[in-house]
């Protein structure tokens, strides 16, 4: 086993990573920027190195200086967490190369699903379903070709975007000269590639994702899948599993694909598989996230399994220690993400929390790095805490949501918390009857406030 870990990471999920670490009796090193001196992380690791100045790209993202961190405190192994460096695959490498682990898959592995067109193919290849689309586009009259094959309207999609950043609908003909320059120039400003695709356009889908994990003897198993359809500007605000819209056939037919498709390319550590699901409840492959992710919790509630630890286990060359069709999901869960923000605009609020209070009991689980008289900065994502719970059942699990919302105090700046309540009082919701465009009824200016 890994004798020291260094957490490259920052806020709930490097507390979350060192929660692991200590069940696993693993000692920590965390690494902070200047912003981050007085953060739980840094109090909880065992040691803490300063690893630059506030903004990302010159600490988070600093390459060099948490490589010198680890060799600095003799840490043995790196945990990227999710964002920051967790899907570089230039980063694993540079791991690789300085004699440590980067907790993670294979860096070839993270470049093929980095590229989001070389991806479907691949999956393709192995069997998951895709949505009819096109492989790079390399000409305008090459684009109209295809795109009227497909049927208006179309997508386009940057392929080495993600998470929905340079993508653009193209309702008909006349608009996809212009909106597919305009996708490749996003792609080449925020990606640096302008390479896009274009995709058959779902209009009311749902986002569905399996979990997975892999480890470096050849067996993969999946975890159930995961609702993620309740989106604002593409940041989920809630999370479930199991979707009330996959039945218990079409989750074994489907994770049996996805086991033997990950398994073919020896697929190592947690990932992700995200899936659009259709008006007709077909599932559609749309790319790999291959870190874990901020939702993964609501997966360790349903099976009772702590993701994180196993992550570093196989890490470490161990084996997943359970059958693929042997994992049960035990009731449901929902999870919401509470975030800083402006009530009107959603603009991320940072600032000063002057009073904390979160909720607890059976079924609760908060994880946060949050306390009264903690700031969040402006220099990093909003998300202050994600609120889970449990339940026997759904019903159950939204009425233990809505009084542990109802529990959690949090004074000093604006939160998501009115949201939440809101949805989970909400009729449809509790229904299970919404897609992607839901939350555009709960806002004035109808873009999914
Ligand atoms: C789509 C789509 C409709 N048709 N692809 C957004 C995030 C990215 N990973 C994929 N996304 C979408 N891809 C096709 N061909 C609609 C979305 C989408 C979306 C998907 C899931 C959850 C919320 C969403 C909100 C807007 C758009």
């Amino acid at each position: 086993m890994f004798k020291k870990i260094l957490v490259a990471n920052r806020g709930e999920i490097a507390l979350r990573v060192i929660c692991a670490c200590k069940e696993l009796g693993i000692p920590t090193v965390a690494v902070y920027s200047e912003a981050d001196r007085y953060s739980l992380p840094v109090r909880f690791a065992d040691e803490a190195v300063c690893i630059g100045p506030p903004r990302s790209a010159d600490s988070y993202l600093n390459v060099a200086s948490i490589i010198s961190a680890a060799e600095i405190t003799g840490a043995e192994a790196i945990h990227p967490g999710y964002g920051f460096l967790a899907e570089s695959a230039y980063f694993a490498d540079v791991c690789e190369a300085s004699n440590l682990t980067f907790i993670g898959p294979r860096p070839e592995v993270i470049s093929l699903m980095g590229d989001k067109n070389r991806a479907r193919a691949r999956m393709k290849e192995l069997g998951l379903a895709i949505l009819p689309g096109t492989e790079v586009i390399t000409s305008e009259e090459e684009a109209l070709r295809e795109a009227e094959k497909i049927g208006f309207p179309v997508m386009v999609k940057a392929a080495a975007g993600g998470g929905g950043r340079g993508m653009r609908i193209i309702p008909s003909a006349e608009e996809l000269p212009h909106l597919v320059r305009t996708a490749q120039n996003e792609a080449k400003a925020s990606f640096g590639n302008s390479d896009v695709y274009l995709e058959k356009y779902i209009a009311a889908p749902r986002h569905i994702e399996f979990q997975v994990m892999g480890d470096s003897h050849g067996r993969v198993v999946h975890f159930g899948e995961r609702e993620c359809t309740i989106q604002r500007r593409h940041q989920k605000l809630v999370e479930e599993s199991p979707s009330t819209q996959v039945d218990e056939d079409t989750r074994r037919r489907i994770g049996r694909q996805i086991i033997k498709a990950l398994t073919e390319i020896h697929y190592t550590s947690a990932g992700t598989v995200e899936l659009l699901m259709d008006e007709k409840r077909n599932l559609y492959f749309l790319e790999m996230n291959t870190r874990i992710q901020v939702e993964h919790a609501v997966t360790e509630m349903v099976t009772g399994i702590d993701l994180v630890k196993y992550q570093i286990l196989i890490a470490a060359g161990g084996h997943v220690p359970f059958e693929g069709e042997t994992i049960n999901l035990r009731g449901h869960s929902i999870e919401c993400r509470i975030v800083a923000e402006h009530p009107e605009t959603f603009a991320p609020s940072a600032g000063k929390i002057t009073v904390f209070h979160e909720p607890g009991g059976t079924g609760v689980r908060v994880d946060t790095a949050s306390y009264a008289e903690s700031v969040i900065p402006p220099y990093y994502d909003s998300l202050i805490a994600k609120l889970v719970v449990q339940g026997k059942d759904r019903p159950e699990a939204i009425r233990r949501m809505s009084r542990a919302l109802e529990m959690f105090i949090i004074e000093g700046i604006n939160t998501s918390v009115p949201v939440h309540q809101k949805i989970m009082a909400d009729a449809d919701f509790q229904a299970g009857n919404f897609d992607t465009h839901f939350l555009t009824r709960f806002s004035r200016n109808g873009d999914g406030g």
